[in-house]
């Protein structure tokens, strides 16, 4: 039989999606252990099928544990991945704890497999829902072209905070439904939405241009999160990367867009080629008839959607791209999975 897998934080957003994806991709594994917190302890989800009862999180749910899944916050994951490690199992962690841990690996299994197996903590990090949703597409582009620049500004969907996220927006739509002068003068939907849940303003009925927690000089964790993991993905630690991040009301699927600047000259024609070759990709770039993606379209799908691929009009090593992916599953479980799945085949 196969490897043992521990899901923690099996009874959040991302948890729900990673129990789909493991009831519905190759199952490689043997025994499922689901964990959550002692409050969620006793509660029964479907896995592969079958109800599977939900463990507290301690010391004795990772014995016999061969590979760990952390969907946990920061601090959740600091203190027990290494616990988890520290027992046998391999770590591959949503949060943002290790991400920049030189002794820890930052993964996309399209772009730096081979990273996955270097993990001197036991633990492989899980890149942040933002800089997943572009950096497959990315790094297939930078693999032929060579990247030197990305500006990229963020449209990011409400469940990228989780399930209190999405009950806000939910919440806040149907409050602003019913009044059809709401939008029409300042401060009305403010007013009229009720409680901001984990955002800063309304979300409803507006974009609110601001993910994360303030950092230095007026930028948003998000925002480096960008920055500095598209840089350890690729390899390219001096990259040029500015970012915008952005909320807007969409349950789930983030959107980008990209400015990507190369060493080399750049033509549509390659670019489109490039991609439509690459693993996870899928081109979706016909303006003539109304073709590209959209959050509302490519949501419960797995592959980064590209569409709107144009060349800058006055820099011929530039390229201006959308992009849509599913935050939920490549932009959290389907990559944590992917990684997961990585390791599972070394140990077989
Ligand atoms: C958002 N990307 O959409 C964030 C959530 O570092 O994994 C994920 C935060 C992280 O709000």
């Amino acid at each position: 039989t196969g490897p043992t897998l521990a899901v923690v934080g099996a009874t959040g957003a991302v948890g729900a999606v990673m129990l789909g994806l493991l009831s519905s991709r190759q199952d490689v594994w043997g025994e499922i252990r689901l964990i959550a917190s002692p409050r969620s302890a006793g509660r029964k989800l479907v896995v592969r099928g079958e109800e599977v009862e939900v463990v507290a999180l301690d010391e004795a749910a990772f014995d016999g544990v061969d590979v760990a899944m952390f969907d946990v916050p920061d601090e959740v994951s600091a203190r027990w991945a290494p616990i988890a490690a520290a027992k046998g199992a391999v770590v591959v962690d949503n949060s943002a704890a290790f991400r920049m841990d030189p002794d820890v690996p930052l993964v996309v299994p399209e772009v730096n497999a081979a990273a996955a197996r270097i993990r001197p903590r036991g633990i492989i990090a899980n890149p942040n829902c933002t800089t997943l949703s572009m950096i497959v597409a990315v790094g297939a582009l930078h693999a032929e072209f060579g990247l030197t620049e990305l500006v990229v500004s963020s449209y990011q969907a409400a469940s990228g905070a989780g399930r209190p996220g999405v009950d806000t927006l939910r919440d806040q739509l149907t409050k602003v439904a019913a009044d059809p002068s709401l939008g029409t003068q300042p401060g009305d939907v403010r007013r009229a939405a009720g409680d901001f849940g984990p955002f800063p303003a309304p979300l409803a009925l507006n974009v609110v241009p601001w993910a994360g927690s303030l950092k230095d000089d007026g930028w948003t964790s998000e925002e480096l999160k960008v920055r500095n993991e598209s840089r350890k993905i690729l390899g390219l630690p001096g990259l040029r990367v500015n970012a915008t991040c952005v909320r807007v009301p969409v349950v789930t699927a983030h959107s980008l867009t990209v400015h990507a600047r190369f060493e080399n000259e750049v033509t549509v024609t390659a670019a489109h080629d490039l991609l439509r070759a690459a693993p996870g990709v899928v081109v979706c770039d016909d303006p003539a008839e109304g073709e590209f993606p959209t959050p509302a379209d490519v949501v419960g799908t797995d592959p980064t959607w590209v569409g709107r691929v144009r060349r800058a009009l006055d820099d011929p090593y530039a390229l201006e791209l959308f992009l849509c992916g599913d935050n939920l599953r490549k932009g959290a479980a389907l990559n944590t999975a992917q990684i997961a799945e990585l390791v599972a085949a070394e140990l077989l």
